[in-house]
Order: structure tokens, then sequence, then C-alpha cells
């Protein structure tokens, strides 16, 4: 089954989360941020289900605060909110964005991604510090290395399904 639509994926994070290596890694199964990103990086990718693959295309844009600027946000058919294990969590700054995503006519669904944990012997954020998020935005969580190419490509096939499952149930 082909979707004929694009989904727009918007990666949110504070510089240097690795939004960038996290897009190289799924477009161009690299992780090389450096790869100058102008204009627009797209990706098909291929998802098993129930017996069958499904056809997915995501377009990716790449956000470097939380502000919530609701322009840069309309049309993305999901979010997902890059953080690093090697910082801090900063949960008003999180807290405020959940509620902006709230007052949103479209409410992309979120998703939270806690990217290097290649790096997990410096972590300072982990799981269970991201679970109260998870549970107020309603968001999976995914603890992913942009380096280790297995933990980007299970989320993101993992948010293709869900985005598709979540637009069947609005349909029905
Ligand atoms: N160890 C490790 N380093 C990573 C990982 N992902 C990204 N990095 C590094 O973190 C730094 C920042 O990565 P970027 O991908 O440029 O981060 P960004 O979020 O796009 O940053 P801005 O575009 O400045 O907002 C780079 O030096 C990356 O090589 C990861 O999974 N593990
Ligand atoms: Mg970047």
């Amino acid at each position: 089954m082909t979707s004929r639509r694009i989904w727009k994926l918007s990666l949110i994070g504070t510089p240097g989360t690795g939004k960038s290596s996290i897009i190289s890694r799924i477009v161009f199964d690299t992780d090389a941020s450096g790869t100058t990103m102008r204009g627009l990086l797209t990706k098909k990718i291929k998802v098993p289900y129930n017996g069958s693959t499904l056809d997915f295309e995501f377009i990716f844009q790449e956000i470097d605060s939380m502000d919530g600027d609701a322009k840069l946000i309309a049309g993305s058919s999901g979010i997902i909110l890059v953080f690093d294990v090697t910082q801090s969590l900063n949960i008003s700054e999180v807290n405020r964005f959940a509620k902006f995503v709230r007052g949103l006519e479209k409410k992309p669904p979120i998703f939270i991604a806690a990217n290097k944990i290649d790096r997990k012997y410096e972590a300072i954020t982990w799981q269970e510090d991201l679970e109260p998020l998870s549970k107020t935005m309603d968001a999976s969580i995914y603890m992913i290395s942009s380096r280790m190419s297995d933990t980007i490509s299970n989320m993101i096939k993992d948010i293709a399904i869900k985005l598709m499952e979540k637009k069947n149930e609005k349909r029905n």
C-alpha cells in the first residue's frame, strides 16, 4: 500500500542535541551532520505492517529552539523532540512547549528522542527522567544514537506506523 502523502517531520531541540545527525542517518545512513543541509531532505522508507509493506515518504525540518513558532510547526505531521542524554533536561522549557502544542488547532503527535545513548556512561538524562513528559504529552520515548543505525531505523519505522494509525483513527 502506498500513501501518496508526504509526511512532514519536524525535529525540534536546542543546538547540539543531534537533529542534523539524526536526519543524516535517516536520509543517507551516515551521521555526518556536516553534510550541507540546504533545502529540505526527504526519504522514502518501507515499513512492514500486518504482513504487508507500507511505503512512506518523509520530509524533514530542523528547528533549533523550543520557543514554539506556530508558523514553523504548521503543517507538521509529527514532531520529534530531540534531547541529548549528556545534557540536563530543562523541564520548564519542555512544559512550555507542550502547552504551546496543546494550544494549536491541529495538534501534531509528539515523539521524544533521547539521543547520544552511545555516550550512556556520561548520561545525566535518562528514560525515567523523560517518562513524566512522555505521559503528559502522550509521546513515545526512543532511546537513540545517530551513530547506531538500528536505533534510528527502528524509531522512524515506529513513528511511521503510529502516524498512520493516528490518521486512520481520525478518519473513522
Ligand atoms: N556521541 C554522539 N555524538 C553525536 C550524536 N549525535 C550527534 N552527535 C554530535 O553532536 C554534535 C551536534 O550534532 P548536530 O547533529 O550538529 O546537532 P544539531 O541538533 O543539528 O545542532 P544545531 O543544528 O546547531 O541546532 C556533533 O558534533 C555530532 O557529531 C550521537 O548519537 N552520539
Ligand atoms: Mg543541525
